[in-house]
């Protein structure tokens, strides 16, 4: 299977999750500092303190990039490094480090593909209300401009906001992410004031970037049940393509909400919302991350995942889908032909709305170590990737406008709640001594990228 010419293989990581120095050149605190570091939250206590510690050997990992070959590179800019207090004063020490970042990825011939937010939202704006609140539109739009003013001369492509879902769900509707709310309200107004900060920030790119290609970044599920002609099956599946996909996809696209959010939210909806919040800001490209397709009422074995929670409070219970079958170590079901089958199913839905589509995440995480001989045998990673990019090749043989690929993520690292516990990468890191081994699937995924074919 050949992909296109010009495909863009790449992979991906966020500041947070890598970088570590956290309190390092001038970085202020963000909201995962503070529930990290707050007992109880994060898998044996685990912080983003130090992680990968990118910031300082970063040289090492533009070396690792340069063996797999990625054409691009996704990473992240840390809010809090560039301004530390969310708003006011920028911080020129953390421009410098992503000028060298940036510099050394254009000098490797490495195009940077820019996350603008990955989670780390400057404390003092979580104190001023967060992501429910409007107030956390002004100072993000003035940061978006300040990145755009800064990086607009090399950094092209951008994405304002990555997995709003996540961000507004698991931050305020579970509270199993920082910063650890859980009230249906008020994950309603912040997934709400996501849609809004995506619009502001793409329209402020686009005037300070010439030639900017923007795109959301959207974590997206095929709803998954035994029995869609049963009524309540039928409705739990609605709701989780509504909450989950449906909800970003017609706003950002159709500048509306689905008639099912104003159903099932009410006026956690309809009192926020605002003349003009929804205009359409045109995109260049569609960014979607997939992992596995929502099998509703199965029970994941992480307490932080439990994702059908949220379906189940808003309609009153889940339908019992027993698991089928395997999974990775986060619990979650292998289901390669879900990523082909969403990539159709928008280029059917969408037609002539729906600008490219990239992968811009998709992985695995199994705790694969080196072997006595130094080598990680990671063959289930190997075996999960290589299903997934088969259905993309697929998705595309059945008309899909696919334009790249990037794997999550190119170093084990900060998994979240889990901590350290869970391992995504094609590089293992051992967090002891911060020693990378690239995995066999690191090897493997460089041969598909040399001969654009699997
Ligand atoms: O590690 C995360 C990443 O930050 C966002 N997407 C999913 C990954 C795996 O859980």
């Amino acid at each position: 299977m050949t992909f296109p010419d010009g495909f863009l293989w790449g992979a991906a990581t966020a500041s947070y999750q890598v970088e570590g120095a956290a309190t390092e050149d001038g970085r202020g605190p963000s909201i995962w500092d503070t529930f990290s570091h707050t007992p109880g939250r994060v898998l044996n206590g685990d912080t983003g303190d130090v992680a990968c510690d990118h910031y300082h050997r970063w040289p090492e990992d533009l070396g690792l990039l340069r063996e797999i070959g990625v054409r691009a590179y996704r990473f992240s800019f840390a809010w809090p490094r560039l301004i530390p207090a969310g708003t006011g004063a920028l911080e020129p020490r953390g421009f410098a480090f992503y000028d060298r970042l940036i510099d050394g990825l254009l000098e490797a011939g490495i195009e940077p593909v820019a996350t603008l937010y990955h989670w780390d939202l400057p404390q003092p704006l979580q104190d001023a209300g967060g992501w429910p609140s409007r107030s956390v539109l002004e100072p993000f739009e003035a940061y978006v401009r300040a990145v755009g003013e800064h990086f607009g001369d090399r950094v092209k492509r951008f994405a304002p906001i990555n997995e709003p879902w996540v961000v507004s769900w698991l931050g305020y509707g579970t509270g199993v992410h920082a910063p650890g709310i859980a009230d249906i309200g008020q994950a309603v107004a912040a997934a709400h004031h996501t849609v809004v900060a995506h619009n502001r920030a793409t329209r402020a790119l686009r005037e300070v970037v010439p030639g900017a290609l923007i795109g959301p970044v959207l974590n997206q599920a095929l709803p998954d049940v035994d029995d869609i002609s049963d009524p309540f099956q039928q409705r739990a599946a609605a709701v989780q393509d509504m909450n989950q996909n449906l909800f970003w996809m017609e706003s950002i696209l159709r500048g509306r909400y689905p008639e099912l959010a104003y159903e099932v939210y009410g006026d956690h909806l309809a009192s926020v919302v605002q003349p003009g919040d929804l205009d359409v800001q045109p995109i260049d490209w569609l960014g979607i991350n997939f992992y596995f397709n929502a099998r509703i009422g199965h029970r994941l074995p992480n307490p932080v995942d439990q994702q059908y929670d949220i379906v189940g409070a808003l309609i009153g219970g889940v339908p019992e889908n027993a698991p089928v079958g395997p999974t990775t170590d986060m619990g979650w079901p292998i289901t390669p032909q879900g990523i082909g089958d969403l990539l159709v199913r928008w280029t059917r839905e969408y037609a002539d709305l729906l600008p490219q589509m990239f992968i811009t995440e998709n992985g695995c995480a199994y705790d694969d170590g080196p072997d006595a001989d130094g080598r990680v045998r990671d063959t289930r990673r190997i075996d999960y990737l290589r299903a997934h990019l088969a259905s993309v090749g697929d998705a595309i043989d059945r008309g899909a406008d696919v334009g790249g690929y990037f794997q999550w993520s190119l170093l084990d690292n900060f998994e979240w709640a889990l901590g350290y516990a869970k391992r995504f990468g094609l590089v293992h890191v051992d967090y002891a001594t911060q020693r990378r081994t690239l995995k066999d699937s690191a090897r493997w995924y460089a041969d598909v990228i040399a001969r654009n074919a699997l």
